[in-house]
């Protein structure tokens, strides 16, 4: 999916080089023009690139002493406080919407999976950063054990909490859904996640701010539009405050 635009990106360049190729091979100017062409197949690459670039990491020095709990920071849902005492054992993630193998992990399985550690800077619009080591897997992988249908656009996160009486969701493309740094965590510094940032599963999706990073997810859908979900602006914050739909860092 991520690969289509590089490849009819790239199937334009390769075609304007063959035709600078035929027409004016020899002269200088077909030299200039082949270098003008380089240099686009530069950029492109470089352009793609930065698509996938990757959030600062940080060191284990660098973490926050305290990783502070923003938004809800509790869950009234009865089911979720009883799971909650227990240590989560009956939660299920869900995994639906357009993939041809709907999933229901529970949190054994989703530590099972293949995982990714990432020390990443959190920004809040309201004004204020925490550094936190994160642990989970790459919804990349998950999305690929669903087998998600080539029509999906966007996925959309679903949480536990309301926040204002309205159920918190999020949602994100599916170059960012793709992306190496968003993962499913289930670890803060090591340790399970804590209730105010999330338990037992949040969403990291690094290169963008604080309000994409849905706390409490209990399903991940993948849609071709998010029009129909709570007001249609793809998230609460976008919903409730106009906040933008991409929250680029
Ligand atoms: N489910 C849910 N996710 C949420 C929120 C929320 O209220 N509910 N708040 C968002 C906001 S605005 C921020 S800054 C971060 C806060 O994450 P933290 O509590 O781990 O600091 O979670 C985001 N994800
Ligand atoms: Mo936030």
């Amino acid at each position: 999916m991520v690969d289509l635009p590089r490849r009819s990106l790239l199937a334009g360049i390769a075609a304007l080089g063959a035709t600078a190729c035929s027409k004016i091979n020899d002269s200088e100017a077909a030299r200039g023009l082949f270098e003008a062409a380089e240099d686009g197949h530069r950029a492109v690459h470089r352009a793609l690139a930065g698509k996938q670039g990757l959030a600062p990491e940080y060191t284990r020095a660098e973490r926050s002493p305290t990783f502070r709990g923003n938004g809800s920071v509790t869950v009234a849902d009865p089911f979720y406080k009883q799971q909650l005492a227990g240590g989560f054992p009956d939660w299920k993630l869900e995994v639906r919407g357009l993939v041809e193998k709907p999933l229901a992990l529970t949190l054994a399985d989703v530590r099972a999976l293949p995982q990714r550690t990432q020390i990443t800077r959190h920004d809040c619009v309201e004004g204020w950063s925490a550094i936190g080591e994160w642990q989970g897997p790459q919804l990349a992988h998950l999305l690929d054990v669903a087998k998600v249908k080539p029509e999906a656009r966007f996925i959309v996160f679903r949480c536990a909490d309301t926040l204002y009486g309205r159920d918190y969701y999020e949602s994100i493309d599916m170059v960012d859904a793709y992306h190496p740094q968003t993962i499913i965590a289930h670890s803060l510094n090591g340790e399970p996640l804590p209730e105010k940032n999330g338990a037992p599963l949040r969403m990291r999706i690094e290169r963008q701010l604080g309000y994409k990073q849905a706390k409490y997810v209990k399903s991940i859908e993948a849609v071709t539009s998010f029009d129909s979900i709570g007001q249609g602006g793809g998230g609460f914050w976008e919903d409730v405050a106009g906040y933008q739909w991409y929250a680029g860092v």
